[in-house]
Order: structure tokens, then C-alpha cells, then sequence
């Protein structure tokens, strides 16, 4: 069984302007969508639209707006447990799409978690997860210091799950000490890791010396990856680009999906392609459809990074 475990949930509140964003400004609306936020639900949600992968979403919720999040879970036929914080809502995410391009995201720092809380997420781990489930982890909520997050780690691994991260900063670092399953740092991430003007997959590399499955995603220019000392970037064909939100959450889904059904990291970094590119052009934050795989597979290139 696949676990999400989306501590810090999100409700997107996706907007396309009919113009670009202007201060001082009427920036008019010329659509709007509300879909899912807080990267592991992604994974559940993309899950669902790939089928035959069983899948819990579980984490926080704030019991608040609980009613609004399970719709849009009801939405993609997704199995969930969260556990509800009373008296405060799950965050909500705007995000500001112009119609020359470009975003601007704005999100609410979300749930404030108390001992208490975490303990309850404790014993969900130990009660529910077993060996050689996947477990895939996100950003803390407020509440969780990183040893929380480092705590969180440790006990998934104590029950020998395949344990995946999707978080930057400080508990990208964590994630990476703790010699976890699997990370997906981008650039951006891994240059703020490892200052300095060496090559990407040089620092690349000291990630995979404790996270041998990690990948680097570039965005557009695909993902990073090493097989037996030797590096591979995976490139997508250029698409029609409505969106890249959640694109990085996307390539995490089609990931662990290759994981659940054996695939090698080959095969896993394509899935994770074809899931990201995929989700770009669609208007939300976890839409895929599976009628643009081919093209994307027909027109994907990989080459070795030397
Ligand atoms: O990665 C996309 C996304 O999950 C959006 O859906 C939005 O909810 C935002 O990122 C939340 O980011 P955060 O890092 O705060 O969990």
C-alpha cells in the first residue's frame, strides 16, 4: 500500500487572468479552479487517475473546511484518513496564472499542530504502515520542529517502508541524512545545499552517495539521474504549457508509481516525465490524462550527462 502523508494539506485556489497581473490595477478573471495543494495529495490524486495503484492520503486537516477538501478527494476517487485539527481550516494556496505566462503563488503558512496532534500521526505510522509499504512525505505543518520531522523519518524506516520525501530547506537535509528512499531536489534546492560553481550533477552526486534514487528535476529541461556511476537527463518534448503547479508533485507521482510496480529507475524517471508533462497542460494543480502519454514517450530523449 502506498501512504501520502501530507502533514500541511492545501486547497488551491487557481486563477487565469485575462491579462497579466497589474498593481493598482482591476486584474480581471477569465477562469478559476479549486484543486488539492501540499504536494503528497498530488501523489494520491494522480495515483487515482493512473488506476491499479491502491493509495491512502492521510495527514493533518483542518476540521474547519474539512467538508470542502473531501470534495475535491471525492473528486478524484481518493481513498483518505486524515486526521482533523479542531477549531482551524486547511490552507489555502492562490495561485495567480497571467495569460503571457508565468505564476505568482500565494499560500498561508496552514495548520498549527500540538503534541498531541503528532502523536496521534505516531500511532497512525505504527498502527497502519507496514514493511515495503510506500510512505511519500511532506512539508511539515507548524509544530513540527525539524527533529519531529527527522523523528517521523526514523519511525517510517523503523517500519521498514520505502520512505519518500517531496520537501526543500532544512528537512530536505534531514531527508538526505537520514538516508531515505527517495528525494527529488530541484536546481534551486540542491545549489542552496551545495554553494559553489561546481556542475549540477557533481553536487548532484553527493546526494546520491547517501540517496542512491534521488532525481534532480530541472523543470521543463526533464530530470537528472544516475544508474551505475553514470548520469542520465531525461528530456520532454516541448507541450502546450497551461500550467507548471504541481508539476514537480506530478513527476513524484509517476515515480512512485514505477516503484509500486518494480519498475527500474529508468522506467521510474519516465513515468514521473510522462505524469509531469502531462500535468502542465491541464488548468489545475493535479490533472494528468493519460491520452497525452504517447506523445510525450514518443518524443521523450535521454542522454548521458558527462
Ligand atoms: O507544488 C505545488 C503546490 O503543492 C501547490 O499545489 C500549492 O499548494 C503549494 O505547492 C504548496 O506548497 P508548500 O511547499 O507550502 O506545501
Amino acid at each position: 500500500m502506498i501512504y501520502t502523508i501530507t502533514p500541511n494539506p492545501a486547497i488551491d485556489r487557481i486563477v487565469y487572468l485575462e491579462g497579466d497581473l497589474t498593481p493598482e490595477k482591476n486584474n480581471i478573471i477569465r477562469e478559476k479552479y479549486v484543486d488539492l495543494g501540499g504536494k503528497p495529495t498530488h501523489v494520491s490524486a494522480i495515483l487515482e487517475q493512473l488506476g491499479g495503484t491502491p493509495n491512502k492520503a492521510t495527514g493533518f486537516s483542518g476540521e474547519l473546511n474539512k467538508a470542502e477538501l473531501v470534495s475535491i478527494f471525492d473528486k478524484y476517487h481518493m481513498n483518505h484518513e486524515f486526521i482533523d485539527i479542531p477549531d482551524q481550516r486547511t490552507r489555502e494556496s492562490i495561485i495567480v496564472i497571467n495569460s503571457s505566462g508565468g505564476s505568482y503563488m500565494i499560500t498561508e503558512r496552514g495548520l498549527k499542530v500540538s503534541d498531541n496532534d503528532k502523536e496521534k500521526m505516531y500511532s497512525y505510522i505504527k498502527e497502519n504502515i507496514r514493511p515495503d509499504d510506500i510512505a511519500v512525505v511532506g512539508k511539515p505543518a507548524q509544530g513540527f520542529s525539524v527533529e519531529d520531522f527527522r523523528y517521523l523519518i526514523r519511525l517510517l524506516k523503523e517500519q521498514n517502508a520505502y520512505v519518500a520525501c517531496d520537501v526543500a530547506e532544512e528537512y530536505l537535509h534531514v531527508a538526505i541524512e537520514e538516508k531515505i528512499d527517495f528525494v527529488k531536489p530541484n536546481k534551486h534546492e540542491i545549489n542552496d545545499l551545495f554553494p559553489g560553481d561546481e556542475p549540477i550533477h557533481q553536487k548532484f552526486n553527493r546526494i546520491c552517495e547517501k540517496v542512491p534514487n534521488a532525481v534532480c528535476s530541472l523543470g521543463s529541461e526533464g530530470a537528472l539521474y544516475k544508474v551505475e556511476n553514470r548520469f542520465y537527463q531525461a528530456v520532454p518534448p516541448e507541450v502546450n504549457v497551461q500550467s507548471d503547479t504541481g508539476a514537480g508533485d506530478a513527476f513524484v507521482a509517476g515515480y512512485i508509481y514505477g516503484v509500486a510496480n518494480g519498475f527500474d529507475i529508468s522506467d521510474r524517471v519516465r513515468w514521473g516525465i510522462l505524469c509531469s508533462a502531462s500535468k502542465v497542460q491541464h488548468y489545475s494543480s493535479c490533472q494528468i490524462n493519460k491520452d497525452d502519454f504517447e506523445f510525450i514517450e514518443n518524443n521523450l530523449k535521454i542522454h548521458e550527462v558527462i
